[in-house]
């Protein structure tokens, strides 16, 4: 299916605070929410006001800046709990309950029957607000299907504005992933929001495929940070979705991302991993001859997002034995230094030589060139 339309749920602020090394203050708190609000989110999601005093007060405090984002918090599907989000200002509550066998359990000790009371009731009190609830199953993937799809059809009549599908142990593959939101998506006529963790590597992708079979919602957070290994990063979605289709990803402003993620990272204490998408140091790098030489004449030969377009700059590195003439060639005319085809080739053949025999820098290439230079005085050739 095509997709029509997807709303980011940045949960930098909830699930990125289940981080190891989050610990945000109110001041970072608030300078995550603005930035997140520049770069044009539509939502954010922050940690449930009965977390602690102080997580009542920040809650507030955002709900309090009068950002675009609409501005939602997670709770407990209990009364209590909506009824303490429901007091923050907040625009939407995010209701999340266990329903495998595992979590009911070992962790809440309820039944699918309780279950169900229980949340027709909180919703219908948040829906008595005029706020946007959303109802989700953690763990939906080992959940009974026949259990959460009930659960979800009757919340949907109840008038929810989302259900949620949480793979809270990254379990999930794409393909199970696109079967059970497209099941879901015959069974309920509300938005539907998807949830991912990232233990083997599939939180992107499985956020995709929820997308492609008719989910309206992606949970996301700054590098992913998140309980354990986290969850879709904000980044990397964005980096799926724009080569999906660049105009999806017109409404962010995308150069921000770089700020957020140098931001975050400095924040919770890690560096940003060198394969990150779109921010990692090597992301928009190119080395060997064939390809510098195709990136030199046309960048899309190699490049699927343009670093441009997130205010960011390539890397080609030519300093090395995989290195060819013609990028050696574009850095003599980086340098100014005219030097024939043939001498290049020349010259190209004695670098790669040199790198054979240790590591070089750019200063070692661009001396090769210069002695060049100096012993061919002009006409010289
Ligand atoms: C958790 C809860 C959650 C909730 C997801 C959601 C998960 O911390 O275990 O509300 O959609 O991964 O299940 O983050
Ligand atoms: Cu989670």
């Amino acid at each position: 299916m095509a997709i029509q339309r997807f709303s980011i749920i940045e949960s930098t602020l909830r699930e990125g605070e289940q981080f190891v090394g989050a610990n945000f203050t109110t001041e970072q708190k608030v300078r995550i929410a603005e930035t997140l609000d520049r770069f044009g989110v539509e939502y954010l999601e922050l940690t449930s006001p009965a977390a602690s005093p102080q997580s009542l007060e920040d809650l507030r405090t955002i709900t309090g800046l009068g950002l675009k984002a609409k501005i939602l918090t997670h709770v407990r599907c209990t009364l209590d709990d909506a009824k303490l989000a429901a007091q923050t200002g907040v625009d939407g509550i995010d209701v999340v309950i266990g329903t495998s066998s595992v979590l009911r359990k070992f962790s809440l000790g309820k039944s699918i029957d309780e279950i169900m009371v229980l949340a027709t009731d909180v919703v219908k009190y948040i829906r008595d607000q005029g706020l946007e609830v959303r109802f989700s199953t953690e763990d939906s993937f080992r959940s009974e299907m026949d259990d959460i799809l009930a659960i979800y059809e009757q919340v949907d009549k109840l008038g929810v504005n989302r259900v949620g599908i949480a793979d809270t142990v990254g379990v999930a593959n794409p393909l199970q992933v696109y079967k059970l939101v497209s099941t879901l998506r015959s069974r309920v006529s509300c938005d539907i929001e998807f949830h991912g963790h990232n233990d083997t590597g599939c939180a992107i992708a499985n956020a995709f495929c929820a997308l492609e079979a008719g989910a309206t919602h992606i949970d996301t957070s700054v590098l992913g940070i998140g309980e354990r290994n986290g969850i879709p990063s904000l980044g990397g979605m964005v980096a799926r979705m724009y080569v999906t289709d660049r105009a999806s990803v017109s409404k962010y402003n995308l150069p921000v991302i770089g700020e957020l993620d140098h931001m975050v990272a400095e924040m919770v204490g890690v560096d940003i991993p060198f394969n990150n998408y779109i921010t990692g140091i090597t992301a928009f790098t190119h080395k060997a001859g064939i390809h510098a030489k195709a990136v030199l004449n046309n960048p899309e030969t190699y490049e699927i997002l343009s670093p441009k377009d997130f205010g960011l700059t390539r890397y080609i590195s030519i300093a090395h034995r995989l290195t060819g003439w013609n990028a050696i060639k574009s850095r003599a005319e980086q340098l100014g230094l005219a030097i024939p085809d043939t001498e290049i080739k020349a010259l190209t053949a004695h670098i790669k030589e040199m790198a054979d025999q240790r590591a070089l820098t750019l200063d070692d290439v661009d001396s090769v060139l210069k002695t060049w230079i100096d012993a061919h005085p002009i006409g010289g050739a």
